[in-house]
């Protein structure tokens, strides 16, 4: 089964929580603390592999969630980091935000994007000993992180696509010239989903993608619709395949059907009108010299002028098909696409972490405000509120931070009561 997009539920591993604890020297009465620090919950990563042709096991396996991180231990030793969880699709899947953002290009076989960072660990009471606070009896909480949902979307990645209408030998074409099998029937809309082809050259190799036959009216979802176009958004080359035996016998007009395959392929994306193209007349075992030619000249009229006669059933044709694809393939990547540089091929994509910054927003509920940054949220959602020595040096923080004074300069009176996350309090002069 064929699957090109999914969407899935995704979490990072909570921070592991720090922990109070004393170790007593024998025989003397002096402690010292020694609770150690939580460790870091596991990242979620998602990694292009070879071993996915399609999104279909996302089907069934919707939510993913890295490893919590492990509480701290006493003699000062940390929690256990959370292991990361490497989610892997296929090459050419494209991530986004529910809200359509790409986050990740997967373009490349083991490119890896980070979508989530796991939970801080929260310190340990050992690590809060100082001067000043010589027996502090306080640990934080482990940062909680939150899930999120996230849309993936397979492009395949073809060099070149076979674009036409249903019946016109397209599957029977990529047979011809690859390995791959596709169905291949006398009747419309054979083809269902996308089949890919390794067409072996001299030197080298490039790949084929037959999608499922368009028609008039494709864009409004007529046919099977337009929907299959995302796969050849990255093609080098579009290949249109017509049928002759169509326009000898059916009465179809060669310019027209191209004209009209062209036009809902512009509908769909203006980039995919502008590809470089070649046209394929294909079935030309049913026809006679001169009817190729006539079909041949009414192409060139109208502006053609790659036009290859094949018959995907005798093979006549395909060589010099696949040679003049090379060529194109070639050319193409050698002008518009060079070398990637290596750093490219491991990229990580840092979300979120850095916008906590400065802003601080507040909203207004009925005469509460409610404080939302989340540098600060995550800073009272690790303090233990119940522990006064954690709340005094939660306040403490605050204050370092002039959180006070910024918002009373965004409108907040003096007596106020303000939240932040699960901690509430009396603004004060
Ligand atoms: N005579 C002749 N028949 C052909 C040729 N190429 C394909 N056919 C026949 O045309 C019919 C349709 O071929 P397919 O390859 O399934 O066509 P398709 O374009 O993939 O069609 P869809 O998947 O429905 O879009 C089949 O019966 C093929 O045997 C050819 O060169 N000559
Ligand atoms: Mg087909």
């Amino acid at each position: 089964m064929f699957l090109d997009e999914a969407k899935i539920n995704i979490k990072a591993g909570n921070g592991g929580n720090g922990l109070v604890s004393f170790f007593n020297l024998k025989g003397k009465r002096k402690k010292i603390a020694s609770g150690g620090n939580g460790g870091k919950g596991g990242d979620i990563r998602i990694k292009a592999s070879k071993r996915y042709n399609t999104l279909y096991r996302f089907r069934k396996k919707v939510h993913f969630k890295a490893e919590n991180g492990g509480s701290g231990k006493p003699n000062k030793r940390n929690g256990k980091d959370g292991r990361d969880l490497v989610i892997e699709v296929p090459v050419g899947t494209l991530v986004r935000e529910a809200d359509g953002r790409v986050i990740a290009d997967l373009d490349r076989e083991g490119k890896q994007a980070v979508l989530a960072g796991g939970g801080m660990g929260g310190r340990g009471n050992a690590s809060f000993t100082s001067q000043a606070r010589r027996f502090p009896a306080f640990a934080e909480y482990g940062e909680m992180t939150e899930e999120r949902w996230i849309k993936l979307e397979l492009r395949l990645l073809a060099d070149v696509g076979l674009v036409g209408f249903p019946n016109a030998g397209k599957s029977t074409i990529i047979s011809r010239v690859t390995a791959a099998r596709p169905k291949i029937a006398d009747y419309p809309f054979t083809t269902l989903v996308p089949n890919l082809g390794v067409v072996a050259t001299e030197e080298d190799s490039f790949v084929i993608a037959d999608i499922p036959g368009l028609i008039e009216g494709a864009h409004k979802g007529s046919g099977l619709g337009d929907r299959f176009l995302k796969h050849i958004l990255r093609t080098s080359v579009i290949v249109y395949v017509l049928d002759a035996a169509k326009i000898m016998y059916e009465g179809a007009d060669a310019e027209e059907d191209l004209g009209t395959l062209k036009k809902e392929l512009k509908l769909y994306s203006q980039k995919l009108a502008e590809k470089k193209h070649i046209v394929i007349l294909n079935k030309i075992d049913l026809l006679g010299d001169q009817d190729m030619e006539a079909i041949g000249e009414r192409l060139k009229s109208s502006g053609e002028n790659v036009i290859i006669f094949v018959s995907a059933v005798t093979g006549q044709g395909l060589k010099e098909m696949t040679e003049v694809l090379d060529k194109m393939v070639k050319q193409y990547k050698e002008e518009v696409s060079p070398p990637q540089a290596d750093k490219e091929e491991y990229r990580v994509y840092d979300l979120d972490t850095s916008a906590a910054g400065e802003k601080i927003e507040i909203e207004k509920i009925g005469d509460e405000y409610l404080v939302k940054n989340k540098e600060i949220e995550r800073m009272v959602q690790m303090t233990d509120l119940e522990n006064q020595e954690g709340l005094n040096y939660l306040m403490q923080r605050l204050d370092r931070m002039h959180i006070a004074d910024r918002l009373k300069e965004m409108g907040v009176e003096i007596g106020s009561t303000v939240i932040i996350g699960k901690l509430v309090f009396e603004l004060k002069d």
